[in-house]
């Protein structure tokens, strides 16, 4: 029997739960200094001066560096498609555009000393309008680049065409404006960097990141350097959630201070600097408009998004791209449109964050789900069903250009129905609703089909089989936690024969796997699990015509033996050979690269019940119940607990997170006192249903699993909160679902 599909336990674990981890900032590095970068505190202002002279004097300080000191240009947007006027200095120079943004960099002997010495750098600021929500930077009174003319980074649709006829045949037609709040991705291990300056002037940087190569590219753009005088090592990473993909300002002039001091450098932020300056996720208002038949069909959809960029173009501008591509989500709507506009705001640049852009599009069309089946009086399951494509096998292109490769959205419906005991739900609501106590429960429902694997279609890997036994497999992936050592391993395993536990995975090196995608999109099994398979194959096409040399048959009359990992001539048995000892003076490797036949489409169905105190607006989380179809399952291990962290991280969403700035732009979550996050206190065990529907584009069968659990819960638990309150008028709160938002929703605040 094949382990592909089997529970194995994760290798990676011995370790981390033993001698830990090493990351960047447990790297040793002898006569290192330390970096440290002087922030704004001031959202928006004129920079009329940065003296560093005083701090230069402190103890123990190396140098210290202003914005006239470096020789970097200022960065471009990431894409053409934004507005090229809005570049950013590595330094902030002239103007500062965000609290958090750094304005001057300190370097100590020692880490200790660097926040006296900082102390000392005296920054005159002359403060400008701040610009915080995005409806004042869509007015414009205010530009934070006056140069560009507009606050406007990219627009996506055209908002002056939409069909003005769009609902005319409607019976019912709801619209609402609903916020999904702008999130900090807060992983275990902040940012950090390590930099060395080689004899040869190349620079290495350990850094923590999603993908070595991306990280490269960013780093020798920034520095002004060719890729191959950048060589990018990633250690152990805490965890990323998007927000560690490429290079950041800091990184590069991390390194910038190595090649300028001609030692090593290093850098670890803080709590508080993580919150400030890490790329915050999410970010969007979004005004939904639905209309239909009393009968609950819906016949129109419209989504209007405003983007909040933060103060410099990222991915982050571009996040509506994906909201609008997923928009109409798994249903068959008549008619559906969508535009976006993304604009610059005097806070945190916005980025990536688990979903990016997916989650948005499901927690808007199922917030007006829900507020149509409130408004005609049905069953929001029902509606559900009236709305959900039917099954389809062959791919389902949508009006949005979205093609859906395989999917059944009404099984996974019902089978979350089924498995929570729907109808006896909504009958101990009812009872309770009757007795008029104050603690109601809600049933709250989301569907979903996201895509992954959207980005590059290809993924190398090379897989080598030495004498000793041992395999070692190089893969353009780089796992922060979904734990490719182990599967990666599996599945060379599984082709190969040589156990899990003799074969090394290696990634994050760019002197050895120069190319490589990367960790993002939930890409990763389908693209470069799929490419470790293949390569293991192709191994084998080679071991196999070695085999027949070795033993003197012909390659078509051996078969390969996986539980033995040996040839043999068929019929034959005894006439064998080891896979390890077709290791000669000619080294056993394969590099290959897969190409997948296109994004894949998981979807799923989450339901979540919520107890509410109408007294307190506390609400608690009792119940998670969800399919998340993510196509064949490697390992249904991992795969659960993608589907856990994922759940927690969306339930969080709904019901606590949220970075918040007072009028002035001065951040009001920057330590963990302020910004909550959620714990297993808050959460129930998850009941997790077991669906696959494998996709043809990859041999796997697989689709992504890492961020489907976040896209699905975060409408769910938000769901459930207002049907909880539903029968006292209640159609919307927005997120974060705190005890407050909802105690004042309740009094009419
Ligand atoms: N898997 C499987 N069968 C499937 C799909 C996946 O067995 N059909 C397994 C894979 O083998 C892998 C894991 O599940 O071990 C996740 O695989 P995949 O869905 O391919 O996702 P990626 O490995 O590409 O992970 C990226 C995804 C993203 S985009 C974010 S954001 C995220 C996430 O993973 N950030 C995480 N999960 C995270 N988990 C941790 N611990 N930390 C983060 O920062």
């Amino acid at each position: 029997m094949s382990i592909l599909g089997t529970r194995v336990l994760r290798t990676e674990d011995p370790r981390f739960l033993t001698t830990g981890g090493v990351y960047t900032a447990d790297l040793p590095a002898e006569g290192a200094c330390h970096v440290h970068f002087v922030r704004s505190t001031v959202a928006h202002a004129r920079l009329l001066s940065v003296d560093v002279s005083a701090a230069l004097e402190a103890p123990g300080v190396v140098a210290a560096y202003t914005a006239a000191d470096l020789d970097l240009p200022a960065i471009n947007p990431p894409m053409d498609r934004m507005n090229a006027a809005m570049i950013r200095p590595l330094l902030a120079r002239d103007v500062v555009r965000f609290v958090g943004e750094p304005v001057a960099i300190v370097v100590t002997e020692q880490p200790y000393q660097s926040e006296d010495a900082a102390e000392l750098v005296d920054v005159d600021y002359e403060p400008l309008p701040a610009v915080v929500s995005p409806a004042d930077a869509a007015a414009g009174d205010t530009l934070l680049f006056p140069e560009a003319g507009t606050n406007v980074v990219a627009s996506f649709g055209d908002a002056a065409a939409l069909d003005q006829g769009l609902f005319d045949d409607c019976e019912v037609v709801v619209s609402r404006t609903i916020l999904n709040q702008r999130v900090a991705p807060a992983p275990m291990e902040v940012r950090a960097a390590l930099a060395r300056s080689d004899p040869d002037r190349r620079v290495t940087a350990w850094v923590p990141n999603q993908g070595a190569q991306e990280a490269r590219r960013d780093l020798a753009r920034m520095l002004g350097l060719d890729e191959h005088q950048v060589r990018v090592v990633t250690p152990d990473v805490g965890g990323a959630f998007g927000a560690k993909f490429g290079a950041e300002a800091e990184h590069a002039l991390v390194c910038w201070v190595a090649r300028r001091l001609g030692r090593p450098a290093r850098w670890t932020e803080t709590r508080n600097e993580n919150l400030l300056a890490m790329t915050h996720g999410r970010a969007q208002r979004q005004t939904v408009t639905i209309g239909g038949r009393r009968s609950g069909e819906v016949l129109a959809y419209r989504l209007e998004i405003l983007q909040d960029s933060g103060a410099y173009p990222m991915l982050g501008s571009f996040l509506p791209y994906l909201t609008i591509l997923m928009a109409p989500g798994p249903y068959a709507f008549a008619r559906a449109e969508a535009v976006a506009t993304s604009v610059v705001t005097n806070t945190t640049p916005v980025s990536a964050y688990r979903g990016a852009g997916r989650p948005e599009a499901t927690a808007a069309v199922e917030r007006a789900i829900d507020l149509f089946a409130a408004e005609i009086g049905m069953d929001p399951a029902a509606v559900r069903f009236k709305n959900l494509l039917p099954p389809f096998t062959s791919p389902h292109e949508t009006a949005f250009g979205a093609v859906y490769d395989t999917g059944d959205y009404p099984a996974a419906l019902e089978k979350v129905l089924a498995a929570a005991g729907y109808e006896g739900l909504r009958k101990e609501q009812a009872a309770l609703r009757s007795a008029g106590g104050p603690v109601q429960v809600g049933i709250g429902l989301s569907c979903y089909v996201e895509i992954t694997g959207g980005g590059s279609l290809s993924e190398n890997s090379t897989v080598e089989v030495f004498a000793d036994g041992t395999a070692v497999i190089l893969t353009g992936t780089s796992p922060h936690g979904q734990g490719h050592e182990t599967v990666w391993a599996t599945l060379a395993s599984a082709e190969l024969g040589i156990p899990i536990d003799k074969i090394t995975v290696k990634w994050g090196d760019t002197d050895l796997i120069p190319v490589g995608g990367g960790t993002g999109g939930s890409r990763s099994l389908q693209q470069g699990g799929t490419a470790v398979q293949q390569a293991s194959r192709e191994l084998l096409d080679v071991a196999r015509s070695r085999a027949a040399s070795a033993l003197e048959v012909s390659s078509s009359d051996l078969v390969f033996d996986v539980s033995s990992s040996a040839f043999s001539v068929a019929g034959d048995p005894d006439v064998s050979v080891l896979l390890t000892d077709l290791v000669g003076d000619e080294r056993l490797f394969v590099h290959s690269v897969f190409r997948a036949a296109g994004a894949t489409f998981p979807f799923g169905a989450h339901l979540a019940v919520v107890e509410v105190d109408t007294e307190t607006g506390k609400a608690v989380l009792r119940r998670v119940v969800t399919v998340d179809d993510a196509g064949t399952v490697i390992n249904p291990l991992l795969a659960e607990g993608q589907r856990h962290g994922g759940i927690a991280q969306g339930a969080a969403q709904a019901l606590l997170e949220e970075v918040v700035y007072d009028a002035d732009g001065n951040p009001l979550t920057s330590t963990f006192a302020d910004y909550p996050f959620v714990t297993a206190t808050e959460l129930p065990s998850f009941e997790l249903m077991s669906s696959q529907t494998p996709t043809t584009y990859n041999p796997l069968g697989a689709k992504g699993i890492g961020e489907a659990s976040t896209i699905g819960a975060t409408p769910a638990v938000q769901n459930a909160i207002i049907d909880a309150v539903g029968h006292l008028g209640i159609r919307h709160i927005d997120m974060p679902a705190s005890p407050q938002r909802i105690w004042e929703t309740l009094r009419g605040n």
